[in-house]
């Protein structure tokens, strides 16, 4: 799979991807990250790639031209197979079923947002999706790009070492959190590894393991328990 990365700091991405899963599954040729910097698609002496808001307001923009350029050039033919990915803080959250969607593809185009915002024309004709990694603001959509590389290049065929431990695993087949889990010492300071993990009865290990997945995913993710509620009641925050 390809990642292509638009951004005005290109240097950004250096460090992320050198290091774990990510690094090994570019090393075996599983996927390829490309960084383009926006400022190439840019033609005036100061490679302008930001603007003030119409109407006015605080800060700048990325104005059109230069995402509009770099994308219609990286790719003259668009098509069901790649997708043009805008980080935005407006977008729609990321979660587990878009990574696995994405990792069906053979190429994603990551539009980076610096600055206040993007001009609204890239999101509604030149994006393909519009996307947020959390309801909390970052200062850009960099840190977001590398969560997206991450979350969906770990779900490459071949990238994990070919465990099954992409699907069995928090937000995979249950969509609860995993299970607490402990190493030795079996007591670290008075506090003990719970007995049925050491007793070595299998049956008991799994019932243990259940219900305890089931208390922290109440205590700390009650929202998944949740079942979706229908639209229209509730959900829009403060809107
Ligand atoms: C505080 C500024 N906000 C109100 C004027 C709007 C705003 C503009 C630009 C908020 C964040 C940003 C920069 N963030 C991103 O580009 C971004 C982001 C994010 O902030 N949170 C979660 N996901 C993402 S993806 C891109």
């Amino acid at each position: 799979m390809i990642f292509h990365v638009l951004t005005i700091f290109p240097e950004f991405f250096r460090g992320p991807f050198e290091h774990g899963v990510v690094a090994r599954a570019r090393n075996a040729g599983a996927l390829e990250i490309r960084v383009h910097d926006l400022r190439e698609w840019t033609f005036d002496r100061h490679r302008t790639v930001d603007d003030r808001p119409f109407g006015g307001g605080e800060g700048m923009l990325l104005k059109p031209e230069p995402l509009f350029r770099a994308v219609e050039s990286l790719w003259p033919e668009r098509g069901r197979d790649r997708a043009v990915i805008l980080l935005s803080a407006q977008g729609r959250l990321f979660d587990q079923a878009a990574a696995r969607r994405y990792s069906g593809m053979s190429e994603l185009l990551l539009l980076c947002g610096r600055y206040e915002g993007v001009d609204e024309r890239v999101a509604e004709h030149l994006a393909d999706e519009e996307v947020s990694v959390g309801d909390y603001v970052l200062s850009g959509g960099e840190l977001a790009a590398a969560v997206v590389i991450d979350a969906v290049a770990r779900l490459l065929p071949g990238v994990l070492g070919n465990r099954d431990s992409a699907v069995y695993e928090s937000f995979g087949e249950s969509g609860g959190l995993d299970c607490p889990q402990y190493t030795r010492p079996a007591d670290f300071r008075g506090w003990r590894v719970p007995q049925p993990l050491l007793d070595g009865n299998h049956a008991e290990i799994r019932r243990w393991r259940r219900r305890a997945a089931a208390e922290k995913t109440a205590r700390l993710r009650p929202d998944l328990l949740r079942p979706p509620q229908p639209d229209g009641e509730g959900g829009e925050g403060k809107i």
